[in-house]
This record gives structure tokens, sequence and C-alpha cells, in this order.
């Protein structure tokens, strides 16, 4: 059995649609109205499948066909996006989920379990942190309350937000545990296009940590402060910025460091700035290596603030350790893709996903199809149409195989 392609892709296009940006890609920034509107879109055509929809207290929305007895198999994903994101981070997973139930319906083919297809609140982080927060709520990582009143890069508190586009449901976290979760995505890295690889199976998430950083200097005169005087915030996170480089390319693949946010106060031309706040993104898919960068860094911190006589300080807005998935979940999804006479490559993930949360709770893993050029967080993220389609035939034949598995202690690993 094969998915309906014409229909997968026109809804990743329709979808594409909501909040569009030059280049082909979207703004969906989480809790902003746009989510709402492509929440509103998704959840139209989840219930034009009959699916019993559930919107919980951090508006994670479940769409489940209820087509037998037990615990659901679950896919899913995100659909909020980054401010310069690309139309299939995430909406990908969501929208195969969707066809993956739809194309068992049309053939009157009823799986032994129940089918679950849910998207995430604030998987990306970028708004509000940490990333992956409405399935870190979920699976009971942060309570409810914490994440209610996370403020967000504008000011706004998570919990008014959600109310704001309707999505601040009843449904409790954490939410009920699903008898196995599988989630499809886009690689949005270089590594299956440079093999020639069309399927990845992958093997767990790399571990993350973000920070932020606020240096206090001195404003002061553009042209009248001496060199020698100054206390300049903006230097520091100049100085900053190359040191992480360094670190990443003294330790090597898969180390990577990134700021991606610098803001300044005053921001404005003749002013040595006063302060300057910037993000620091951390990764490594070891936890002793990423433990060691961390501290590689505050030590860095600490001796440039004696150097450039400034203040220094950090928050933590992300950090989760690298996670590895079930290796039965990792076989099936193996064992579908030789069905299709493809051979899947088993690659962690460098990217942050849903999926990372629910291994805390259940057999979990997840399918990559492959990102053109490696470029993603980009409105030019592209995957061929060919391998999106693939991916969902893969993803339906995953979840029908899970619905049919059960996981024992005894074949547990
Ligand atoms: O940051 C990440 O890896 C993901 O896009 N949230
Ligand atoms: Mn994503
Ligand atoms: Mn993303």
């Amino acid at each position: 059995m094969r998915i309906n392609s014409g229909r997968l892709l026109a809804r990743i296009a329709a979808l594409a649609e909501v909040s569009p940006i030059s280049g082909g890609g979207n703004c969906r920034l989480a809790l902003t109205p746009e989510d709402g509107h492509g929440r509103d879109l998704v959840v139209s055509w989840m219930k034009d499948l009959d699916l019993r929809v559930s919107i919980d207290v951090v508006g994670n929305v479940i769409g489940t066909w209820e087509c037998a007895p037990g615990s659901p198999v679950m896919t899913g994903s995100h659909i909020d996006t980054v401010r310069t994101g690309g139309r299939f981070d995430g909406t990908y997973g969501v929208l195969a989920g969707l066809e993956v139930i739809q194309c068992l319906q049309d053939a009157g083919i009823t799986p032994k379990r129940p089918l679950s297809v849910g998207f995430f609140t604030n998987e990306e982080g970028a708004r509000f942190a940490p990333d992956m927060l409405g399935s870190l709520v979920y699976v009971g990582g942060m309570a409810v309350e914490d994440a209610l009143d996370i403020v967000a890069i504008d000011g706004a508190q998570l919990a008014d937000e959600l109310e704001a586009i309707g999505y601040r449901g009843s449904h409790p976290c954490p939410g009920p545990t699903p008898h196995a979760f599988v989630e499809l995505h886009v690689e949005q890295g270089p590594v299956l296009q440079s093999i020639g690889r069309r399927l990845g199976t992958v093997t767990g998430v790399q571990g993350i940590s973000w920070q932020e950083v606020t240096i206090n200097g001195q404003s002061n005169h553009a042209g009248t402060t001496p060199m020698s005087m100054r206390k300049d915030p903006a230097y520091v996170a100049g100085r900053i910025i190359v040191f992480l480089r360094e670190l990443a390319t003294r330790y090597g693949a898969p180390q990577v460091c990134t700021v991606g946010k610098v803001d300044l106060v005053p921001n404005l031309v003749n002013v040595v700035p006063a302060t300057a706040t910037l993000t620091v993104d951390i990764r490594n898919t070891d936890e002793l290596t990423l433990q060691k960068a961390e501290h590689e860094f505050a030590e860095f911190l600490s001796h440039l603030a004696d150097e450039e006589n400034v203040t220094i300080s950090s928050r933590q807005l992300a950090r989760f350790e690298p996670v590895t998935f079930d290796e039965r979940v990792v076989d099936i999804i193996d064992s579908v893709c030789a069905s299709f006479a493809v051979a899947p490559h088993q690659l962690p993930s460098g990217a942050g996903h849903d999926a990372q949360m629910f291994a805390r709770v259940c057999p979990t893993a997840m399918i990559f199809v492959p990102s053109i050029n490696g470029i993603s967080h980009n409105p030019a993220e592209l995957t061929d149409d060919e391998d999106l389609v693939l991916g969902c035939d893969v993803l339906l034949h995953t979840m029908l195989r899970l619905a049919n598995t059960s996981f024992t202690e005894e074949n547990s690993r």
C-alpha cells in the first residue's frame, strides 16, 4: 500500500500558504496569530478525518483515530516555525501523519491500535525558550505552571498568547503515554544527500545547551572616549563569537556553536554600548564533551570580564542531554525501508525534535528524508517530492508495524 502523494503534497502547499515569506518559506513564530491560523487549518483537516481532537493545557493538539482499543501509536511534530523558516520543518511530519490515517481509512484497513497525530507547542524555541517546550510538558519534563509563566523574546507571556489564539486547552499534562512514537522529519543537514541516500533511520538526538549571556559595560561617546578607557560590551560580544568558533574548530565535528541573536543597547552609531545580550547554542552528541565545552566557555567568560572590566552573566535557556532512540523502533524503520528496496542510513539528529521528549516515556525513533544542500531554518529549505512521498510511505508501514508490536521487557534492549 502507498500513500496518496498528491494529497500529501497539496496539504504541504496549502499550509505553506499560511504566513508565507519570500523564497518559499514561512514565518509562524509560536503562538502568534500566524501560528494560530496554521493550527486552525490542521485541526480542520483532523476533523475532516473524524479524529478525536484534544487540546491540552499548553496548546499541544492531538488528533486520534479511535479505530481500536489500547494506547495509540503516535506520530507528529510541529507547525510553528523560526522567523525565516522553510515549509517542511515540522509541518511535513504532521501532514504525513494525517495522510497515513486518511490512506488507511480510504483503504478500509483498521490497525490493531488507535493512531494519533499531534503538533506540539513551541518546538522551535525561537520565541519562547526552551525549544520542544510543548512535548517536554506533555511527557512531564516541565511543570505546566512553569511553562505558562515563560516570557517570550518580545515580552509576551506564554499563557496569554495561548489564550489569544484560542489554544489554551483543558486536557491535562502529562498526557497519556503512547504505545510508541515515531516522527518523520526532513534531515535539515547535508548528510543524506552527500552520501546519496534517500532515507535516514535516526538513532538519537545530540545534546543541546542554550544560554543567554548579558554583558554590562559603560555607554560612552564614540568620539571622545579613548580606547583605553572603554568598557565595550560590543567588543566583548565579538570576542565571545570568535572564541566559540575557535572552540568548535578545536573540538572538531560534531561539536557546533552558534551565536544567533545579538542585541545592543542603545544600538546607535555614535554610542559605545551600555549592554550586549547574546544567545549561545552549543551542541554535541556526547554529554561529557558538551559539559567540557560549557565549562571551558564559562571559564573564558570569567577571564574576559576581568580583562575588559565589564560584568558578564549567563542564564540557561535550554539544556537537554543527548538522547538514544529505542533500537526496536530503529530496527522496524530499517526493515520498512528495506521493504521499499531503499537502504537507509543510520544517523543521529543534529536538530532537536519532539521525538526526543517522547523517548523519555515510550519506544521512539525518527525517519529522515534528505534536505537539498542541507539547508534549513531558511526559506530555501527543500526536499524532492519523491523523497517526501517515500518518507510518508515508510511512516505508514512503520506505524502499522508498531501497532502490531508488543514492547515487553523481554524484547527491550
Ligand atoms: O533548535 C532546534 O534544533 C530545533 O529546530 N528546535
Ligand atoms: Mn523541526
Ligand atoms: Mn526547526
